[in-house]
């Protein structure tokens, strides 16, 4: 079985290559890089530095004797995308150079994944939506002409459904109107344009599901948390990127970080706003298990990727008390809402589908918070204060 993971180098990229790669799967990771450079670029530092990509893959395969063929490049350009499928691709790290062949499932993280990021201004705005939409559109095109029978599994997310007053369904909804009945997407109102382009690239993927027989299985999936996964434990330097500033770091890492710092907890608003979050090996789980149980030909299968919910201050009250109990002053501090967003809301997701497949949750607890403070205690010398917060406006 051959994974190609795209969106390879990221917080949730390099980890599920580990994940695949450690239970015996062929596995290849394409990434521009995007993710680093942006932190470059923005100048939003990070917990600890990582090695190349090629020197992660080169670690792992020193430690466990497994190889994860890299290939480093923009899968916006279409060529590069189709020289997955087609044979003609040069990897820029792999023990056996040739083509492994055609991926019987892919990973497609390869996407701007913040909301702040989206909205900076305009420019970044493009970024976001070209990025994510024509990857989408490269991926879609190069599956229908190389390989219909290729398994997609795309990234969605919980934000998608936005804060609706009903109950939110795994993707579909049953509408009866004028004593007719037919079943939809779940309506969908986002609230940033990284959450707006996630819509699209949904209604792309469900246009190659009706046009083509296309198999795709898209995991709405909200907030995730934490750094370390079983294979990250083989090596030091194998631990995911881990962010805490306000563009790509989400919000129990940041509030870890805050904690450790002395920064108050930067609550935005009222703190009523209502997330299904989930542990990073709750991700690892989800995308394995939705490759064991692959959508059939012709089926866009939607599931939603949580595990438990929680308010912000909710979030904030925890890492207070796991603060204060490791000895730390934990302030919380309520700060004028940079986004727009419902800070008071009705929310009951449905999320029983991955639990049926058997997916064994994480669950965030004292206990868990506790473990992630240790680690990121480590790395205390290095955490920027003035990247924390900077207030980027909706
Ligand atoms: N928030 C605060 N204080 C902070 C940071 C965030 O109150 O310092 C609030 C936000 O206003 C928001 C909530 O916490 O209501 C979550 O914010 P976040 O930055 O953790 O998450 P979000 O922007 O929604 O995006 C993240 C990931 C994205 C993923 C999404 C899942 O960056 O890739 O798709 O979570 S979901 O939110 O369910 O759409």
């Amino acid at each position: 079985m051959h994974v190609l993971i795209l969106g390879g180098d990221g917080y949730l990229g390099w980890p599920t290559a580990m994940y695949f790669s450690q239970r015996g799967y062929e596995v290849t990771v394409a990434d521009n890089y995007f993710r680093r450079n942006s932190c470059l670029e923005l100048d939003v530092g990070m917990l600890y530095p990582l090695p190349s990509l090629a020197e992660r893959a080169a670690i792992w395969y020193r430690r466990t004797g497994k190889e994860i063929k890299v290939v480093i490049g923009d899968l916006r350009e279409a060529e590069i995308m189709r020289s997955l499928f087609s044979g003609t691709v040069s990897y820029d790290w792999a023990i056996n150079k040739s083509f492994t062949g055609v991926p019987e499932t892919i990973v497609h993280y390869a996407e701007q994944p913040s909301a702040p990021y989206s909205l900076i201004n305009y420019k970044y705005a493009n970024t976001t939506i070209s990025n994510n939409l024509l990857v989408t559109n490269n991926l879609m095109f190069a599956v229908r002409d190389f390989s219909r029978d290729t398994h997609i599994i795309k990234l969605g997310t919980m934000g998608e459904y936005g804060t609706p007053n009903i109950d939110i369904e795994e993707g579909w909804l049953t509408v009866r109107h004028k004593g007719r009945e037919d079943t939809f997407l779940f309506p969908r109102q986002a609230s940033s344009l990284y959450h707006t382009s996630k819509i699209m690239d949904t209604d792309l993927m469900w246009f190659g599901v009706r046009m083509w027989g296309l198999r795709v299985t898209d995991l709405m999936q909200g907030p995730v948390y934490g750094m370390l996964t079983e294979e990250s434990g083989v090596d030091e330097r194998l631990k995911t990127i881990f962010n805490y500033d306000e563009i790509f770091g989400t919000i129990i890492n940041r509030f870890i970080v805050q904690a450790i710092v002395g920064y108050p907890l930067t609550v935005y608003g009222k703190g009523g706003q209502t997330k299904g979050v989930l542990n990073i090996n709750d991700t690892l789980q989800c995308v394995y298990l939705a490759q064991k149980h692959p959508a059939e030909s012709g089926k866009l299968r939607i599931y939603n990727q949580i595990m438990e919910t929680f308010s912000v201050n909710e979030l904030a009250e925890l890492t207070r008390r796991v603060g204060v109990k490791l000895g730390y002053e934990v302030q919380i501090e309520h700060i004028e809402n940079p986004r727009v967003e419902a800070e008071e809301h009705y929310y009951n997701p449905a999320y029983h589908g991955l639990l049926e497949l058997g997916v064994k949750p994480h669950y965030l607890t004292e206990e868990s918070m506790e473990e992630m403070f240790t680690v990121v205690e480590r790395y205390k010398k290095n955490i920027r204060r003035d990247v924390i917060f900077r207030g980027i406006k909706w």
